[in-house]
């Protein structure tokens, strides 16, 4: 309580300069010397900022704690206005970060951007999962870099030895953001002469994780966050990953192409329509309770792609079942059903497949992850992991990065909201695991005081981050200022979902319904349009 009321009155604290800013601001306006219509707008003459820009360049930051490694002019391109772009790097790791400043028409706000997997490569702000507000609407944008270097083109990317060095571990698993923050709003006051008067986070997968870690740990750190397929039960999500693994690297007992589209058809024929619409989106899944077994092959042997196995049944079993250890300390809730046999849906993490060297994204990173944080062995045989024999280990490495603690109490006191967004085929962060997530804040909170601070949303038909045969585009920053700003919650804002072409142009939309309300086709009209759309929980 001393500690939140001490962080209160820092925040307020943090806000009183810019209001003596806004009075400066709002007289050379009078004076004619400031060319800025907006008084929320903090407006430098470009030519100014070039010069500034560049003269970043070795600048050290907050008593030798990080330098600027390079500053460097970015020319307009496309929807991306031009900006200053600044490399710095935290002292004594190498944690490093790199903030886009628009050269004209900053909207005097911070969009900080989390990173994604296991991290190494700066977060970039033009990701197709990013709200497009953060270009159109000229962000300072900030991203890191985890806290350490490694391509995801490196070989070595999915060994995550990082994590054997203890700053870059806690770097990664909790760390980074939070540590550079107030270096990135030092390096913004320095280049526009005035610190940003509202930060907001975006993140998608372990930038979602990244985005939870802030809301619970770091609460007054952010006005607002975005949690885009927030990897929050990181601990559980790495060890469903593995079991899954194990069965589909096991020939027999893993679906082929032809098997892949069997179980697809046989879900959609009986989970499609639940929601009124034959669209091929199961925009119902809580009520799709679908049985492999009714596709057993005679005495459970592979006759071929008409039927599974036993072991097939057991492998779709693994993968849309809960799971937990003896002990109960790591759980996962399994994943949907729908798109099988879709490199968006389960192809996207579950299947094996020949741009992973012929084996999953869910077995590389659990590979990776089993080995770097847990056993601490690079040649350790992940098909023999049994979480139940590492619980120690286990439970040090969750104390840092877990990040599904349903107190969002100190996030509520701060005046921050929180917006949850999964699709409901996204086969990396599951669905139900950020549904059962939501569900715990409300429990712990109350609804009333949950109902203030974090609303969730579902995008049917959609994968990891974007992608699917559902429409996946949403604008959930502006969504976001406008709760933040203007008292509106996003599940008032009438907002959609929107499936664009390569041309940008909309192919398709659905109403984007709060949780557990799903897009429910209201009989007529075309499929394709939200407005024939209703949210509904029946
Ligand atoms: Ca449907």
């Amino acid at each position: 309580m001393e500690q939140r009321t001490s962080a209160g009155r820092a925040a307020a604290g943090a806000r009183a300069p810019f209001a003596w800013l806004l009075v400066a601001l709002a007289a050379q306006t009078l004076a004619g010397c400031s060319g800025g219509g907006d008084n929320l707008q903090v407006s430098t003459d470009p030519q100014t900022l070039r010069q500034r820009c560049t003269a970043l360049t070795g600048t050290t930051l907050g008593a030798s704690a990080a330098q600027v490694s390079a500053a460097a002019l970015m020319p307009a391109s496309g929807a991306t206005p031009e900006y200053c772009s600044v490399n710095a790097q935290m002292t004594g790791s190498q944690l490093k970060m790199q903030l886009n400043l628009p050269i004209a028409g900053w909207n005097g706000k911070l969009a900080f951007l989390g990173g994604g997997g296991f991290d190494g490569v700066m977060a970039a702000f033009t990701a197709s999962y990013n709200s497009a507000s953060i270009q159109t609407d000229r962000y300072a944008t900030m991203g890191t870099n985890g806290g350490h270097d490694e391509a995801a083109t490196d070989p070595n990317y999915f060994k995550a030895t990082f994590a054997t060095d203890p700053q870059q571990l806690a770097d990664y698993t909790h760390l980074a953001d939070h540590r550079s923050l107030p270096v990135g709003k030092q390096l913004i006051k320095q280049f526009y002469g005035a610190a940003p008067t509202r930060s907001y986070f975006e993140g998608c997968s372990m930038g979602g994780h990244d985005a939870l870690i802030e809301a619970q740990r770091y609460p007054d750190d952010f006005d607002g966050i975005v949690a885009r397929a927030p990897a929050g039960n990181v601990m559980g999500l790495f060890t469903q990953f593995n079991r899954i693994a194990k069965a589909v690297r096991v020939p027999a007992a893993t679906l082929d192409g032809g098997k892949q589209t069997l179980l697809a058809n046989a879900v959609l024929a009986q989970c499609d329509s639940l929601d009124g619409a034959n669209d091929g989106i199961v925009s119902n899944p809580s009520a799709c309770h679908f049985d492999p077994t009714v596709l057993r092959c005679p005495a459970g042997a592979d006759t071929g792609d008409s039927c599974l196995s036993d072991a097939q049944i057991a492998t779709v079993q693994t993968i849309t079942t809960p799971f937990s250890t003896t002990d109960g300390s790591i759980t996962h809730p399994g994943y949907n059903f729908g798109l099988e046999n879709s490199a968006d849906g389960w192809g996207s993490y579950i299947w094996p497949q020949a741009a992973a060297g012929n084996d999953s994204l869910q077995g590389l990173f659990s590979d990776g992850f089993i080995r770097s944080f847990i056993t601490g062995d690079q040649s350790y045989n992940t098909s023999l992991y049994d979480p139940n024999q590492w619980g120690p280990q286990l439970a040090s490495i969750g104390t840092m990065f877990e990040a599904f603690d349903p107190d969002l109490s100190a996030l509520h006191a701060h005046g921050a909201r929180l917006i949850l967004l999964n699709g409901t085929n996204d086969t990396s962060v599951s669905p139900r695991d950020t549904a059962r997530y939501y569900e715990s804040v409300v429990t712990k909170l109350g609804q009333s005081t949950a109902d203030d601070t974090v609303e969730l949303f579902l995008e049917p038909g959609v994968g990891h981050c974007t992608g699917g045969v559902g429409p996946d585009q949403v604008d959930l920053l502006k969504a976001l200022v406008t709760w933040t700003e203007q008292g509106t919650p996003p599940s008032k804002q009438s907002l959609t979902l929107t499936k664009l072409d390569t041309d940008g142009a909309v192919t398709a939309s659905r109403p984007l319904c709060r949780y557990p309300a799903y897009p429910r086709y209201k009989g007529s009209g075309s499929l394709s349009d939200a407005a024939n759309y209703a949210c509904s929980t029946q």
